[in-house]
């Protein structure tokens, strides 16, 4: 099989990249890395110094892919299939990576801000950091609420790498701050994702792992 991907089944960016794998039914093997565990790390560092993962390794074409939106968009042009992730319309492209940017730079980040504040030593927590992140992701919210008002996927009809994105960003921001009356549409887009069958079976293959997060 040519294609590896270097993933962790809890990371949220991981799952990004296995929705859009599961998408297309692309064959992959995964590699699982524990950071927590010395060789597991450092054999990852050798593939990508950075790491941080998902990372993908296509042993055909001899590339290593790190960034999620990366790997989407590289699978979208070595191996397409019935999901057309990235339109093939320029203007259309743009919509879509501005969805992907805007959800992981602003709602997945800022969860991750929350969560990552919670593994760290009490010492050395940022209360006002959390702070700030939990009110960017509020922002977030009502800004999708009025975007998801009328529309089934992120783009409309079309299923693309911006629902990728908004996924997993989506189910642990609820995590660690609740939607509520005020983010009716925002659920319901939600609760369309969970049943979509790629982020099923994304979020069903993550469950033994729950027991990890950070509540
Ligand atoms: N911009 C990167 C972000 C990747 C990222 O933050 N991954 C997290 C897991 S969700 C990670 O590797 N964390 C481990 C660490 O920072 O040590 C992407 O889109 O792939």
């Amino acid at each position: 099989m040519s294609l590896k991907l270097y993933l962790h089944p809890l990371s949220s960016f991981c799952w990004k990249a296995l929705i859009a794998l599961y998408e297309n039914d692309t064959p992959f093997t995964p590699i699982i890395v524990d950071l927590s565990n010395e060789s597991s790390r450092a054999k990852f560092k050798e593939v990508w110094p950075i790491g941080k993962f998902p990372v993908l390794r296509d042993e055909a074409n001899e590339h290593t892919v790190p960034e999620s939106s990366i790997i989407i968009e590289y699978l979208d042009v070595h191996y397409p299939g019935r999901t057309k992730l990235v339109p093939a319309d320029p203007e259309l492209a743009r919509q879509v990576r501005f969805r992907d940017r805007f959800y992981d730079l602003h709602l997945h980040m800022s969860m991750q801000k929350v969560v990552g504040d919670r593994l760290r030593p009490e010492s050395k927590r940022d209360p006002y950091g959390v702070e700030q992140a939990k009110a960017l992701m509020q922002t977030a919210y009502g800004m999708i609420e009025r975007d998801m008002g009328d529309k089934t996927w992120a783009m409309g009809d079309a299923f693309t790498m911006a629902d990728c994105a908004a996924a997993p960003a989506l189910f642990y921001a609820n995590k660690v701050l609740p939607f509520g009356d005020a983010q009716k549409n925002v659920a319901s887009y939600f609760g369309r994702l969970l049943e979509r069958p790629s982020f099923a079976r994304t979020v069903k293959e993550a469950e033994p792992h729950f027991s990890l997060f950070p509540a």
